[in-house]
């Protein structure tokens, strides 16, 4: 079975998702940049290790990486997963595990990279909003998409409306690539689209309603 290693920084929703997924893979290690994330505890009730690095004990963002690589070489990790992570990985930590660090991001991309993606949405007036799971790259939120699922946007929401309707979503789809990562069914084509090997359905999923006037 392969190991996955997931870094966390917050609350773990996603994280916890994943452990409770049953997915055939091993979560070798949960690491957070923040001592006080709720994440932690959720991982020590599933039975993982943990492990807290403040990037603040480090001179620079790549000795930080190095100092997590170690950790997640140490539990010989086939793929680095980010739930919430929130630090900018350095060039270096995005080569050592090119092809092997996933990320879901909170947006429909390549709409709304970065940090505030629903407070865009909504500024922008989108009416459909969503989440992507994507392999990570060092252009910020841009590498190979391999899920993605919709949301309508009502006139009536507010960000917290919007982001608790956008991460039902990433409930869904994050442990559903991370399955077909799993069953290593998953491959980056030259072009850098990501294929799906015996995909009977679309990738993405879209439980957008029709529209109602
Ligand atoms: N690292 C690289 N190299 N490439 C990506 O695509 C990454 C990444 C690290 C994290 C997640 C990402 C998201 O999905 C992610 C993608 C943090 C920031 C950010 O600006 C931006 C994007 C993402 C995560 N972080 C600030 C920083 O200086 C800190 C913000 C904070 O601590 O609240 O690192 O949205
Ligand atoms: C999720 O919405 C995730 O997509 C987003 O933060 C939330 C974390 O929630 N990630 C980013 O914005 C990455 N920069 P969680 O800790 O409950 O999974």
């Amino acid at each position: 079975m392969k190991n996955i290693v997931i870094l966390v920084s917050g609350r773990g929703s996603n994280m916890q998702a994943i452990l409770e997924a049953q997915l055939p893979l091993k979560v070798a290690a949960v690491i957070s940049n923040k001592a006080a994330a709720p994440a932690l505890e959720i991982a020590r009730q599933h039975g993982v290790a943990t492990f807290t690095l403040s990037h603040r004990d480090y001179l620079d963002r790549e000795s930080f990486d190095r100092a997590m690589a170690e950790i997640i070489d140490g539990h010989h990790a086939d793929l680095v997963v980010l739930a919430g992570f929130m630090r900018i990985l350095s060039p270096w930590f995005v080569e050592h595990y090119r092809n092997r660090l996933i990320n879901i991001h909170p947006s429909l991309l390549p709409a709304f990279t970065g940090l505030d993606p629903h407070a865009r949405a909504l500024a922008e007036g989108v009416k459909i909003h969503g989440c992507t799971v994507h392999f990570v790259t060092n252009e910020l939120d841009r590498g190979p998409i391999v899920a993605q699922a919709a949301v309508p946007v009502y006139p009536d929401d507010d960000e917290a409306a919007l982001a608790a309707r956008v991460l039902e979503q990433e409930h869904r789809i994050y442990p559903a690539a991370l399955r077909w990562f799993a069953e290593d069914r998953l491959t980056i084509a030259g072009n850098g689209s990501v294929l799906l090997k015996n995909q009977e359905k679309p990738g993405g999923v879209l439980p957008v309603p029709d529209l109602v006037g």
